[in-house]
Parts: C-alpha cells; sequence; structure tokens
C-alpha cells in the first residue's frame, strides 16, 4: 500500500496518475495548504520541505518498514524503479527519460510555478518579476514544441517525464501562452490526456478545493497568506539554534 499525502495540484496529480498507470493500491491523505495543515512537525518526518506531494511506502523492496519518499521527480522515478515501468531500460531512452524529468523539476515546473504566482497572487505592478517569468514560461513550452517536433513523448516512449510535464504544459494557455503556436505539444497534451489513468488520477484528487486555486486572482485571509506564502510558512521550515550556538 502506497499512502499519498497531496493537495489537488498538479504537482501531485503527477504522482495519482503513476498510481493508476502501474495499478499499485494507494490510500489518500488530504492536506490543506490555506489551512496550513502541512506545516506540522509530524508531516516534516515525511518531507522535510514540508511540500507536497510526498508518499509513504507501507511494503517498501528493503522490507524494513513504512519509506517516505518527497519531491515528486524523485516518486516517479522511486516507484518507475519499483514496478520497472515507464522508465526504459534501454540505455538511451531511460537517459532521455532522466533527462526530461530532471528538466520538469528544475525548469518547467519552477518557472510556470513563479509565472502564476505573479499572475494569481502578486500585488500589481511588479512587472519585472512578471515579465521574466512569463518569457521563461513561454520559453520551457517552445523548448517542449522543439522536443516534441522529434518525438510522440519526450523520451521516444510514454514514461514518467511524461507524466512530470503533463500537469504544468495543461496550465500553459492558462498563463497566456498560445497553443495554436505550439501543434506538436498540443498534440502530445491530446495523447498524454486520453490514457485512463488521467481521468481516474484527476477524478480521484481534484476536487471542489482546487476551484480556490484556479481562479485568475486569488483572494486570501490573512491566515491563508500566511500559510501559502508568509509568516506560519517560513516559521515552519527554522530549525532551534543548537545548543551552545
Ligand atoms: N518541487 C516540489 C514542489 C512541491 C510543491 O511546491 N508543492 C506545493 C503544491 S503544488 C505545496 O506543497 N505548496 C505548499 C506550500 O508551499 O506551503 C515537487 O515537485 O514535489
Amino acid at each position: 500500500m502506497i499512502n499519498l499525502h497531496y493537495v489537488p495540484t498538479g504537482n501531485n496529480l503527477k504522482i495519482a496518475i503513476m498510481l493508476h498507470e502501474t495499478g499499485l493500491p494507494y490510500q489518500l491523505v488530504k492536506y490543506s495548504m490555506l489551512a496550513g495543515s502541512h506545516l506540522t512537525p509530524e508531516f516534516r518526518r515525511i518531507n522535510p520541505n514540508n511540500k507536497l506531494p510526498a508518499i509513504v511506502d507501507m511494503d517498501p523492496a528493503d522490507a524494513k518498514g513504512p519509506l517516505s519518499v518527497f519531491e515528486s521527480g524523485a516518486i516517479l522515478l522511486y516507484l518507475a524503479e519499483k514496478t520497472s515501468n515507464l522508465i526504459s531500460s534501454d540505455f538511451r531512452k531511460r537517459l532521455l527519460t532522466l533527462q526530461w524529468l530532471t528538466w520538469q523539476v528544475a525548469g518547467l515546473g519552477p518557472m510556470l510555478g513563479q509565472a502564476t504566482h505573479f499572475q494569481r497572487y502578486a500585488p500589481e505592478g511588479q512587472d519585472y518579476g512578471r515579465t521574466r517569468y512569463n518569457r521563461e514560461a513561454l520559453r520551457h513550452i517552445d523548448v517542449m514544441e522543439y522536443r516534441l517536433r522529434e518525438a510522440d513523448y519526450l523520451a521516444e516512449e510514454f514514461s514518467i517525464a511524461d507524466i512530470a510535464c503533463f500537469p504544468w504544459a495543461s496550465g500553459a494557455a492558462g498563463l497566456g501562452i498560445s497553443m495554436d503556436d505550439h501543434p506538436a505539444v498540443s498534440a502530445w497534451l491530446e495523447r498524454v490526456k486520453a490514457r485512463p489513468s488521467v481521468a481516474a488520477a484527476t477524478a480521484a484528487i481534484y476536487d471542489e478545493d482546487r476551484k480556490r486555486f484556479m481562479a485568475e486572482r486569488v483572494e486570501m485571509t490573512p491566515d491563508e497568506w500566511s500559510n501559502m506564502f508568509g509568516d506560519r510558512m517560513y516559521a515552519a521550515a527554522r530549525v532551534a539554534p543548537r545548543a551552545g550556538n
């Protein structure tokens, strides 16, 4: 059994898709970013970064008891290796998968994530930040377009790299990126969306709570802001000074 600790966002959808692709049995453990339920010391023992997704594998290969894994890219790789699924054993395709997976977690996700932050949450103005991240978001979708004109999938065969990129590329149009200018990305999105795992995972984790995050501008109470972007979020990461410091 895999416990998926989650909130209803794209980074979490990746793991739900993977769980449906592999058929691994799983249980959902839901958090609320707005209420700050992920900012507890208990959850920090599962993910030292206090972010979602994280999993706890109750039945890991070493049989040494429950094993937690954090960071969506690492979780995808862990589940792929656990099940020998969605990462090719072919030397070159495996390397392609690792490159596009790393590109997603280090580039596509952070850049589109910051563009989304400026669009939905940041105060008006901030034009330098808005322009910088909108241009980076567009550049990343251009990079996908270039790759997907060469191949149907990022690593030639459908893999964890496609799962990782899917939720982010799905949100590109909402950031004002023209999908008509990216026909290969659009066709790839349709191919991935047609997989039964995507509908099943979406139904499993995208619920009413998600609507709050999908608004063009997200209104929050001061407490909710503190939990997501302010003092409570930063306080959760602090460590007590070492004795003698
Ligand atoms: N690099 C991380 C990103 C995780 C992340 O930022 N998750 C968001 C939801 S998509 C979160 O937990 N936000 C809560 C917060 O920032 O306090 C991953 O890919 O797992």
